[in-house]
């Protein structure tokens, strides 16, 4: 197993790094502060092809290599959170029709996600079914060629601008527990379907979250994914893939502190002297930097475990977003520190780094969620 990129993916990397210099760093704060998406910037990466990377070559995309992936989320989130999350959830939403989706299907709507001319969303939790996501309780009952679905989703990440929409519905509730949900692409706006309102968060705040109703939606069983039963494997097998996507983000926030708080410690003088040269503050930057890279080194091996089709995908897909996201936790809230007051204003981003990186400890399954199932691959079944 090659211990370092390819020269490709470098230049992917380097080439992204240099755009989210840029173009997305200057207007970071700015979309934290109004709490809009930031369509100018969704824009930029479909026209740099960076939403293109989840996708299959025979659709428009550049084939979905996920370190890919994952090198272009790292490196956006580096500049903002809210941005590398554009194309993380334009991955999340791809996957399960990647996963379970015909040919016909995947040709009828990867084209245009592919460009970025259309986004899709994920919607799988409701407000009583987050980390128990079999517990969803919207329905899709059968009418003839169509089910029509009823219910609600919340926390549903770009919910309320995207054009696609993957829905996973109860279709069968006397079924065994994991077999009862099923899996659909919405095709929006559709009547019925509704944004019952915006969350305001503390973080990601130009990212919009979504609570969504369905009331009589129709859609075609045509867009069904996979066999009735097969939503929650389907929804499993997607967030094994798309978990890497939040370490990376996870992974970026955590680098966009340390330098910045790498850069304060040489510039900041007390006592006469850079306060990077105090050893406590040295000895700081020291560990963020190893941490980080630590976490980084994780989740690139992740990858390329997952890519491979590693029988434990699970396992690697949980371990690389519980270290990534404690560890940007960790470095965001140390960044803070090394700068001291200066850390808590926002003159400087990183108060809104630590903001933005609380979220990569909640969302596509809390910590306690990766741990679980990292624990479950390490322990087999009970018996
Ligand atoms: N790949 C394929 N199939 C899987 C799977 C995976 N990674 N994980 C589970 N399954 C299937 C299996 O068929 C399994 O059956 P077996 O017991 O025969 O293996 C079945 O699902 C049930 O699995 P399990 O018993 O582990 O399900 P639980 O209800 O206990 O839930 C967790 C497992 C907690 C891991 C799951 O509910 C989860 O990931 N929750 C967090 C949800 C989440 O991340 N939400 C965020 C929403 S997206 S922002």
């Amino acid at each position: 197993m090659a211990y370092r990129l390819t020269e490709e993916q470098e230049m992917l990397r380097d080439a992204v790094r240099v755009l989210a210099d840029e173009q997305v760093a200057p207007r970071a704060a700015e979309i934290d502060r109004s709490g809009e998406f930031p369509q100018d910037l969704r824009r930029l990466l479909a026209t740099h092809d960076i939403l293109a990377l989840p996708f299959p070559e025979e659709h428009g995309g550049l084939g979905g290599e996920l370190l890919g992936i994952c090198l272009a989320i790292e490196q956006l989130s580096r500049a903002c959170a809210t941005t590398g999350l554009i194309l993380a959830v334009q991955e999340l939403g791809a996957l399960p029709i990647a996963i379970a989706g015909t040919a016909e299907q995947q040709a009828r709507w990867f084209p245009p996600l592919a460009s970025g001319e259309q986004l899709i969303a994920f919607a799988l939790t409701e407000a009583e079914a987050g980390s128990d996501a079999a517990a969803a309780r919207t329905t899709a009952r059968r009418d003839g060629d169509a089910y029509v679905i009823d219910g609600a989703k919340r926390f549903i990440s770009h919910g309320s601008i995207a054009d696609r929409l993957v829905v996973f519905a109860v279709t069968d509730r006397e079924a065994p527990r994991h077999r009862r949900l099923s899996a659909f692409v919405l095709e929006l706006p559709t009547a019925g379907f509704a944004v019952a309102r915006l969350e305001h968060k503390m973080g990601l705040r130009g990212s919009p979250t979504a609570e969504l109703t369905f009331d009589g939606v129709r859609v075609p069983a045509g867009n069904r994914l996979g066999a009735e039963g097969d939503g929650f494997e389907i929804a499993m097998r997607t967030l094994d893939r798309s978990r890497p996507g939040i370490a990376a983000q996870a992974v970026g926030i955590a680098q966009g502190a340390l330098e910045v708080a790498t850069q304060y410690a040489r510039e900041r003088k007390q006592f006469g002297q850079r306060i990077g040269d105090f050893q406590q503050i040295g000895a700081m930057l020291a560990d963020m930097d190893a941490q980080t890279e630590a976490a980084r080194q994780l989740l690139y091996r992740a990858c390329t475990e997952i890519e491979a089709g590693a029988a434990d995908a699970s396992r690697w897909s949980a371990m690389c977003k519980l270290v990534a996201g404690d560890t940007a936790m960790r470095v965001t809230t140390d960044a803070v520190q090394v700068l001291g007051g200066y850390g808590y204003i926002d003159e400087f981003p990183v108060e809104r780094m630590m903001r933005d990186a609380k979220i990569t400890q909640l969302y596509e399954g809390t910590q306690q969620i990766q741990r679980l199932v990292i624990a479950r691959a390490l322990l087999g079944k009970g018996g």
